[in-house]
């Protein structure tokens, strides 16, 4: 330990803390915009300056407290000092603070407030061009050179994709290589966003659509949500965790104006049907190990772009929001044909990837193709009801995805009173999940629901697994691994969150270090809890609080394992008859390789 003296009093810390991290240890403010623990901390915004006695003055974030040090943060020379930085660096931004979706959480715009730093008098900066078609949108004129997207993308995320050039005032942050953005092997999982101090980063903005097909009588629409934003979705409309329940998340749902509210979570419940079983077929074939699950297409993009020789070894089963979007339309599109209206299908979601998987061609339903036609196949149950005709027409799965950001936008803009709404259900019959769907959200959710089912396929019981974790991932143990004893069989585990953690692991494989029968693989850290479309609370890591709000759901759930989802029961006695079925393969599955 060493003594410094803090404004005057005397304090401990750490031998090597920094005095940033004396600072937080201590409860002294000291503001930053380019710091992350851990990933950047390279005192570029001089924004966290503090006066060191016969030194001057001195960055906090990356100068270390030495015994006998006298540290102020809290006279006005070093206000004066703070407020000359945040002015320059306002001065190289376009501060387009009115419309900016970043406006409640820019940390820039705060404290630019609070130092009382004026508008830029300069000429503004012209923004670079970007494809505006791409998920992931770059605003340069606001960008404040600060890396933190830089750090976290190569640090946390293993994807290279930011890179900066030139030195001093020419400095520029840039896609590496100056690629095109969809070239230079981008994730999507968003990191990048949610790290950004300010609106340079953000995803596409899609509520437009919503509310054009909302307002058109000639579509109805069907809304999706997710299992982790019943996490989250709250702390962007000011609710408190007991008010955000999932009972009023369905009823703002509707006050939004949406015709049908379904659940994400019923769709995980159907994944684990046909992952489960695809899984249990793996382990009696002597196909490589390990099979991957394939619901994370910010992980399937990372895969398919940096360890292609990975790729046959996903499962073959679409995501869960996509095969609730196969459902839909192809056991609603007959009835909304017949009152001449068109389905589109919305899925609010924690992701970004998730704007980029709905729109892969492979990602569609031949409505019309299997039962929409009445034209059912050997294995669908004998007494399934024949649908009326349909012209087979392919659709996307999902039409539209928006972030929880862009929801909670949507609900500020129709002016939806969420703490007044009364809990409503989610609509029937796709709507009833149970806590192994919920799960899903965090980290090791999708393994410990996958072996939940599998092992009653393999012994006819339901086990008992603890909880599969790996919120307290570390650079030494990247990810968790365990060996289950099934029925005769021992299945080895593994499950890693973060896309560094999965090359680390994905390395292991590849040289023979580590070998597993299944692997879970979430690119956001902690899991979609964490993912990148969440809602943003400057230099706050809310995955593993959101992931509490998950277990417990889990463990106040009646109903805890997918295979006794009675409405999962009736969609294969109506329509898929059994899992792996053929028409389970045309509407659930899709060709992982093409
Ligand atoms: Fe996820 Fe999934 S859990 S991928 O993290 O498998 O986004 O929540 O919706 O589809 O169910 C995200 C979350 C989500 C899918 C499910
Ligand atoms: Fe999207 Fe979840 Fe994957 Fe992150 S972990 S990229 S939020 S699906």
């Amino acid at each position: 330990m060493v003594t410094i003296t803090l404004n005057g009093q005397a304090v401990e810390v750490a031998e090597g803390s920094t005095l940033l991290e004396a600072a937080v240890a201590t409860g002294v403010n000291i503001p930053t915009l380019c710091y992350l623990k851990d990933l950047n901390c390279i005192g570029s915004c001089r924004v966290c300056l503090v006066e060191v006695e016969g030194q001057g003055l001195v960055t906090a974030c990356n100068t270390a407290a030495a015994e006998g040090m006298v540290v102020r943060t809290d006279t006005p020379q070093v206000a004066a000092a703070r407020r000359a930085n945040l002015q320059a660096i306002m001065d190289g931004h376009r501060a387009l603070c009115a419309t900016c979706v970043r406006q409640d959480t820019c940390a820039l715009r705060f404290l630019s407030s609070t130092f009382n730093v004026q508008d830029a008098d300069e000429a503004l900066p012209v923004p670079e061009p970007w494809d505006a078609d791409f998920p992931l949108q770059r605003d340069s004129s606001k960008c404040i050179k600060c890396m933190r997207c830089v750090a976290i993308c190569d640090k946390v995320q293993h994807c290279g994709v930011w890179d900066f050039t030139g030195v001093g005032p020419s400095m520029r942050v840039i896609v590496r290589d100056n690629l095109p953005i969809a070239d230079a092997g981008c994730a999507l999982c968003g990191q990048c966003i949610t790290h950004c101090p300010t609106g340079a980063l953000t995803a596409r903005d899609d509520v437009s659509r919503i509310m054009d097909a909302i307002l058109d009588p000639a579509v109805e629409t069907v809304v999706q949500v997710a299992p982790a934003v019943r996490a989250a979705w709250g702390e962007g409309v000011g609710l408190s965790r007991a008010e955000a329940t999932p009972g009023r998340l369905a009823a703002a749902l509707h006050a939004v104006g949406f015709d049908k509210v379904f659940d994400t979570d019923f769709a995980a419940d159907l994944t684990i049907m046909e992952e489960g079983s695809e899984f249990v077929e793996f382990l009696g074939s002597d196909a490589p190990r390990p099979m991957f699950t394939s619901c994370c297409p910010g992980w399937v993009r990372f895969v398919k772009q940096h360890y292609p020789q990975f790729t046959a070894q996903l499962s073959s089963a679409k995501s869960p929001h996509q095969m609730m979007g196969a459902v839909v339309k192809n056991t609603l599109a007959a009835e909304a044909d017949e009152a001449g209206r068109r389905l589109f299908v919305v899925s609010i979601m924690p992701c970004v990837a998730k704007k980029y998987e709905c729109d892969v061609p492979e990602l569609s339903t031949v409505v019309g193709a299997t039962h929409g036609n009445g034209t059912s196949d050997a294995d669908l149950a004998s007494d399934a009801p024949a649908a009326p005709e349909l012209a087979a027409e392919a659709t996307p799965d999902v039409d539209a995805v928006l972030t929880v950001r862009e929801f909670d936008r949507l609900l500020r803009l129709v002016g939806v009173d969420c703490a007044a709404l009364p809990e409503a259900p989610f609509d029937s019959p796709l709507g009833l999940s149970t806590g192994a769907a919920t799960i899903f959200g965090r980290t090791g959710g999708v393994m410990e629901a996958a072996l939940r089912s599998a092992a009653y396929l393999i012994t006819g019981e339901n086990p008992d697994f603890s909880v599969c974790d790996t919120a307290d991932a570390t650079p030494e143990t990247p990810w968790m691994s365990r060996e289950l004893a099934i029925g005769d069989a021992t299945v080895r585990i593994a499950v890693a969150s973060g896309l560094e953690n999965t090359s680390k692991l994905l390395d292991a494989l590849e040289s023979g270090e580590a070998a597993f029968d299944f692997v879970e693989i979430m690119a956001c850290p902690g899991g979609c809890v964490g993912g990148g479309g969440q809602p943003i609370r400057f230099n706050s890591e809310l995955a593993q609080t959101r992931a509490g709000v998950l277990n417990r759901l889990d463990a106040a759930d009646k109903l805890r394992y997918s295979h006794e989802n009675p409405d999962i029961a009736k969609l294969y006695a109506d329509w898929i008859g059994e899992p792996l079925s053929h028409t389970a393969h045309e509407w659930l599955h899709t060709d992982q390789e093409s």
